[in-house]
């Protein structure tokens, strides 16, 4: 059996660290880049690492380079996140929005080239909806796919627009010279992720896995969004294994190419508490910073992810409860304990 050469893009992200993991544990040749450098210990799990132009996924230096090895997935993973993409939507707009034009014509070629069907995997958001008010959110509690597809920030309407630039790729891309379609996209709209490993930069779901690890590490945290706050979140686990689930379902089974995907929605007081069940010297403060409230107060309060259920069987793993019991709160008291003893020495 021949081993399926992969492209992870921004793979020094969160969500990098957890699927170069993964696939490097099942014997994928993984092609990584990244604007950075890899940390050694993910990069020696990859079989070619690219970085500065070449991991730049808006220079043509990035295609060049990428378009020598025969790529059959891609995982593109490389985005400004909410928070930085509102502090400067013009990079944003050129990462997430020209970033991902590039990696799609890229998959395009390439499948050109080597005459096989490239999958496009593109993490999607909650990000890409978008209340007018809390009430409305309230309203609709399990947002469907279709539903309150008005983002309103940036990030939000870049990954709806990208979304979009997919599907034409995959069922539309210039029909006019009738030339064949190579790219086979599919989306998951991520809710915010918690990591026992990384901490996000730059989202604005951050006051999650952030107040978690403060709490471990024995800091104060000063949370940024009010207690009643409320968002779906997932553990990065189960993050990883949707994006994989997808990925390898067959096209058959798929009715449509983005997919929403939940686990547990609680108030940010919801998740306050949990922490302090088990960090029970755990400070943690609300102090509201209206921008960012805003931000996810536009965002919905949970998903309808029936489709992603009925058609390629996605089920999480962690609810609230056995996400912070079985895997959070024992993973990061190992990797604090770790980071201590190190420093020790
Ligand atoms: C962010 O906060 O920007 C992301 C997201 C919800 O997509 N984590």
């Amino acid at each position: 059996m021949s081993v399926p050469t992969i492209l992870i893009t921004g793979a020094g992200g969160e969500m990098g660290h957890a699927l170069i993991k993964a696939l490097s544990n099942a014997g994928v040749e993984i092609v990584a880049s990244d604007l950075r450098p890899l940390a050694p210990e993910l990069a020696q799990r990859c079989a070619v690492v690219l970085h500065g132009s070449h991991g730049d996924v808006t220079n043509p230096a990035f295609i060049e380079a990428v378009s020598q090895y025969p790529i059959e997935r891609i995982f593109h993973l490389a985005a400004v996140l909410s928070t930085a993409a509102e502090r400067d939507p013009v990079r944003a707009h050129r990462i997430n929005v020209d970033g991902t034009l590039n990696v799609l014509e890229l998959a395009q070629q390439l499948g050109c080239t080597y005459q096989q069907h490239v999958r496009v995997i593109f993490p999607s958001t909650i990000a890409v909806y978008g209340f007018e008010s809390l009430d409305a959110k309230l309203h609709c509690r399990k947002v469907g796919e279709n539903d309150a597809l008005q983002p309103q920030t940036l990030y939000g309407i870049a990954k709806l627009h990208c979304e979009r630039l997919g599907i034409y790729y995959n069922s539309h891309y210039k029909k006019l010279s009738g030339e064949k379609h190579w790219v086979d996209f599919r989306s998951l709209r991520f809710p915010g992720l918690i990591s026992a490993d990384t901490l996000p930069a730059g989202g604005t779901s951050d006051y999650a896995p952030e107040m978690l690890h403060a709490a471990a590490r024995g800091e104060q945290y000063v949370c940024f969004v009010r207690p009643d706050t409320q968002i779906p979140f997932m553990a990065m686990p189960d993050g990883v294994r949707a994006l994989l689930q997808l990925a390898d379902a067959a096209p058959e089974q798929l009715s449509r190419r983005v997919y929403n995907i939940g686990a547990f929605a609680p108030t940010a007081a919801e998740i306050a508490q949990m922490i302090q069940r088990y960090f029970p010297d755990a400070a943690i403060e609300f102090e509201p910073d209206p921008q960012r409230q805003a931000i996810v107060d536009s965002w919905c309060a949970d998903v309808n992810d029936s489709a992603a259920r009925r058609d390629w069987g996605w089920q999480p793993l962690y609810d609230f409860e056995y996400a912070f019991a079985d895997y959070l709160v024992p993973a990061v008291r190992r990797r604090y304990a770790t980071i201590e003893a190190t420093d020790r020495h």
